[in-house]
């Protein structure tokens, strides 16, 4: 490895060593761009490597709210403006109890190089809370995303920083986001926030963004080895909304999701997760209670395995794990490789620890796609919905999915090219981690020493 790299891992693995996953984000990306950096000195020169390990701002707030029967709850908010070389700081919000400033940072620094990826003007960013939203009311909601708006709303802003959704943060909460924003400020600023309602900025499907960018970036994948979507069966971990616009494009383009999986187990449904109905059964479902998908197994008459996950599953043709980071770790990983399983296809933001991501990615057999670049239409449709605000208008369903897809097809191409030129033939992790660093290196290069 590079001698320069080495070392930045090295000192982020020391001086950050109560952030494990910030650190295991950093040793990924940066394994993949040691020969990257051998051939440009100038990145070491002017020290890019520490300079993208460290992020502009990083900051913790004070998020207090009162519950139902009167009760006052002091939680910790977090927004980490990681890297604003190429754009506004883009990117979710997750409220989740286990949030920290790790996982904050892991997120951040992902996202840097997945937006790079998108082609489009967005920097990167993460934040969230250590709040659980589970069992919470709609108006405990409220007052927390209030409260939360409060103490956020100075720091961000349509140039300046974006956040929209993630874990635990969707239509609803943004909603009450932006109207805690726009009361604060008293302005009508919608490019502030993405994931917005239809009825005051939001996109035509960026609901669905990111699980449609999965399926189309996988057709890339499958065009590329001369295969095809339709007949496929797909694994699928998660059954939230990203899995759900998984499960529903596939359905659209011939495919099946046969397999699902919720922290309470996994679901086989060998016809398929493909019509309406149970499409629309999984919405309900998750709105009543978003840890069990025993339910859909119980209605559909199929199989429910309890508390275990499907890894090693063969009657499958696509693995993608789209629920959460380090699902697949390396006892996982060894069963992948033995099912005979041909396309592994991350979706959730790291989902593979780097040890199982590392046996995977040396299975000759095996292709394996990353999350950064798999995921990218979601944040991709967001930056789309920035155009349309700053426009004051909204674009068609066609035009926003036409773009969507457009914009996946490239990202797999980018990738695919970029391991190409370094001679690492069809490397789609090395190579996604190489196109969404060289846009990022070269805009702080450009830009002078800070
Ligand atoms: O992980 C992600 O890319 C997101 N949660 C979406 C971020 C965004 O700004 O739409």
């Amino acid at each position: 490895m590079n001698a320069y790299v080495a070392q930045v891992i090295d000192n982020v693995s020391k001086k950050n060593a109560n952030e494990p996953e910030f650190v295991q984000t950093v040793k990924e990306v940066f394994s993949s761009i040691s020969p990257v950096v051998d051939k440009h000195p100038e990145y070491e020169k002017a020290d890019i490597l520490n300079r993208m390990v460290t992020p502009e701002r990083t900051f913790t707030f004070r998020v207090v709210w009162t519950d139902d029967e009167g009760k006052v709850h002091t939680n910790t908010g977090y927004r980490c403006q990681f890297n604003g070389a190429i754009g506004p700081y883009k990117g979710g919000l997750r409220f989740q109890p286990n949030v920290n400033l790790s996982i904050i940072k892991f997120l951040g620094f992902e996202q840097t190089f997945k937006n790079s990826l998108t082609g489009l003007p967005i920097g990167g960013g993460k934040g969230g809370a250590d709040f659980d939203p589970a069992g919470k009311s709609d108006a405990e909601i409220m007052r927390f995303c209030q409260s939360y708006m409060s103490a956020l709303y100075r720091y961000i802003g349509p140039d300046i920083d974006v956040p929209a959704g993630d874990m635990g943060v969707g239509g609803r909460e943004i909603g009450y986001l932006f109207g805690q924003y726009r009361r604060l400020k008293g302005n009508f600023e919608n490019g502030v926030l993405t994931g917005k309602g239809l009825s005051y900025g939001g996109s035509l499907i960026r609901p669905e963004a990111t699980g449609f960018g999965a399926i189309y970036y996988l057709n890339e994948v499958l065009k590329h080895e001369n295969d095809s979507i339709v007949g496929k069966r797909i694994g699928v971990s998660g059954y939230g909304n990203v899995a759900w616009g998984i499960m529903k494009k596939a359905a659209e383009l011939g495919a099946k999701v046969t397999y699902m999986a919720g922290p309470d187990g996994y679901v086989h449904d060998e016809e398929g997760i493909t019509s309406e109905e149970k499409l629309n059964y999984i919405l309900e479902m998750r709105k009543n209670d978003p840890m069990h998908c025993e339910p859909y197994a119980d209605k559909f008459g199929c199989e429910f395995v309890p508390n275990e996950k499907f890894w090693g599953i063969k009657d499958v043709d696509i693995y993608m794990p789209a629920a959460t980071q380090n699902d697949v770790d390396i006892e996982s990983a060894k069963k992948i490789n033995e099912s005979g399983v041909k396309y592994y296809i991350e979706v959730a933001n790291m989902p593979t620890t780097n040890e199982a991501l590392d046996l995977l990615r040396a299975n000759k057999n095996i292709i394996v796609a990353p999350s950064k670049a798999v995921n990218a239409g979601g944040v991709g449709v967001s930056a789309l919905e920035m155009s349309q605000n700053s426009e004051r208008l909204s674009w068609s369903k066609e035009e926003v999915d036409k773009e969507l897809h457009r914009m996946m097809v490239n990202i797999h191409d980018a990738s695919a090219k970029a391991a190409e030129e370094y001679g690492l033939g069809y490397d789609l992790v090395a190579g996604g981690n190489i196109a969404g660093f060289l846009k990022v290196a070269t805009a702080m290069l450009e830009q002078g020493i800070f």
